[in-house]
């Protein structure tokens, strides 16, 4: 390996020790900039790699909320405001109970990357907190996300950090954020955040987006390998808005999808999953996707049992993990390789294990990485924040048209780099070379900040 990433590496472990999560995106990012650093030492002049790998601003608070018992709760909430280089500080809030330091700067460092291949004038950023929003009522979410914001507002704004959602924070939540943000400043700055319901500033597609772009970027790329969705099966992990979206545009693309799953066990219906169906258990109800077989009883469910997921176990055409990181391991991709697999495509964030990807792309399978992949989303949120300053809305068409577009090109970007460092079909490293190239020169254009 390049004796300067080598070192830059080791002194992010020797840093950051005991954030797991962390490590692995660095050195997946990292190891793949090889042949650029290889050829041009101006990174290592100007420090590049050891800036990249420190976050610009890690903001951690308490978060005190009673619940519908009268009792005190206390949770612990986050940002890391991780690069302002190309534009405000800009990226989603999670709230799981898995969410700590490690998690959330790994998914600052992610989103740097992927909002420089949108094009669009977007910093990175994570935020969220071990909350768990299941089995809460809607007056718990609301106080929660009150509190949240009492403390959030200070540090974000619409040219400064611009929040959405992410796991556990949807329209419901981000309703919430915005309305406590709205009151505490007693002024209506709709770009604040993203993901807003249409009722009140939200972009029309935004719900749709990431899925939607998830399914053009996996058409590009199929494309290019004088390949397409029509006709192909599909199985989709996680059943929450990524996962809905891609399912609805691969059908419409002429696919069918055999199976979705949850954190407790997945759905497998051979003739097509009724969409309907999963959108009424968990856009509705909130509930458990096993639920789907009470009205599809010709359907199986598959019970979670062991650590690895039973969906990639499941024969298909193309996978498309839209859960949760690590969800993918190198023993599933092995399964999914000896069942034909043609393509993977990352919904969610960093979904499949360095050796597992290492695994397809050694077996000639289309890895779409998440950074480019899942890019519609944040995308579309950057189109909101547009049409936020304009006062003015697209419609639905017009915003599909545009993320489309952007999907395009970002496929083309990834292509583009990864031919001309001579490892054509590597997206991966493809997304991560353009990606590195842009903020690198904005680094280097902005002196030493
Ligand atoms: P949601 O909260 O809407 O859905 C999450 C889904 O993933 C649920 O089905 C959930 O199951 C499952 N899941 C979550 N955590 C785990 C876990 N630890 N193990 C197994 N399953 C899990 O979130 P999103 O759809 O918004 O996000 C999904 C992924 O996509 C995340 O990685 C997110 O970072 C990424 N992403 C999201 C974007 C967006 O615009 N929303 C944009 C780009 C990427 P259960 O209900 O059982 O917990
Ligand atoms: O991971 C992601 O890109 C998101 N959760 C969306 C972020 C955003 O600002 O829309």
């Amino acid at each position: 390996m390049n004796s300067y990433i080598e070192k830059v590496i080791k002194e992010a472990e020797q840093k950051n020790t005991n954030q797991p999560e962390y490590i692995q995106a660095v050195k997946e990012v990292l190891t793949s900039l090889e042949p650029l650093i290889n050829l041009n030492d101006k990174y290592e002049k100007n420090s590049i790699l050891e800036r990249m790998t420190e976050p610009e601003r890690i903001i951690m608070f308490r978060v005190p909320w009673v619940d519908d018992n009268g009792k005190i709760q206390i949770n612990r909430g986050f940002r890391v405001q991780y690069s302002s280089l190309i534009g405000p500080y800009k990226g989603g809030l999670r709230f799981h109970p898995s969410v700590n330091l490690s998690v959330m700067k790994f998914l600052g460092f992610e989103q740097i990357f992927k909002n420089a291949l949108t094009g669009l004038p977007i910093g990175g950023a994570k935020g969220g907190s071990d909350f768990d929003p299941k089995g809460k009522s809607d007056n718990e979410v609301m106080r929660f996300c009150q509190s949240f914001m009492t403390e959030l507002y200070r540090h974000i704004g619409q040219d400064v950090d611009v929040p959405a959602g992410d796991i556990g924070v949807g329209g419901r939540e981000i309703g919430y954020l915005f309305g406590q943000y709205k009151r505490i400043r007693n002024a209506y700055e709709g770009g604040v955040l993203t993901g807003k319901s249409v009722c009140y500033g939200g972009s029309l597609a935004r719900t749709e987006a990431t899925g939607y772009g998830l399914l053009f970027y996996m058409r590009e790329m199929l494309k290019q390998h004088n390949n397409s969705v029509n006709g192909k099966t599909v199985t989709i992990s996680g059943s929450g808005n990524v996962a809905i979206y891609a399912a609805q545009k691969a059908f419409s693309m002429g696919a069918k999808v055999v199976a979705m799953s949850d954190s407790n066990g997945c759905i497998y219906d051979e003739n097509g999953i009724d969409l309907d169906c999963i959108k009424e258990i968990k856009e509705v109800n909130r509930g458990r996707i096993k639920e789907y077989i009470e009205c599809h009883p010709q359907a199986k469910y598959l019970e979670k049992t062991g650590t690895n997921s039973p969906i990639w176990s499941i024969k298909t055409d193309i996978a498309l993990p839209c859960a949760t990181q690590n969800e993918l391991t190198l023993e599933d991709a092995k399964q999914l390789v000896a069942n034909g697999v043609i393509a993977i495509g990352e919904g969610a964030n960093m979904p499949t294990t360095m050796d597992a990807i290492e695994y397809f792309l050694n077996n000639n399978v289309l890895f779409a990485p998440a950074k480019a992949a899942n890019a519609g989303g944040v995308a579309t949120s950057a189109i909101e924040m547009s049409q936020n300053s304009m006062r003015y809305y697209y419609t639905f068409e017009e915003v599909e048209k545009k993320l489309d577009q952007i999907m395009t090109n970002i496929f083309k970007e990834c292509k583009d780099a990864a031919d001309e460092a001579g490892i054509s079909g590597n997206y991966v490293a493809g997304a991560n070379i353009a990606a590195f190239k842009k903020l690198a020169d904005a680094m280097i254009a902005q002196g030493l900040v």
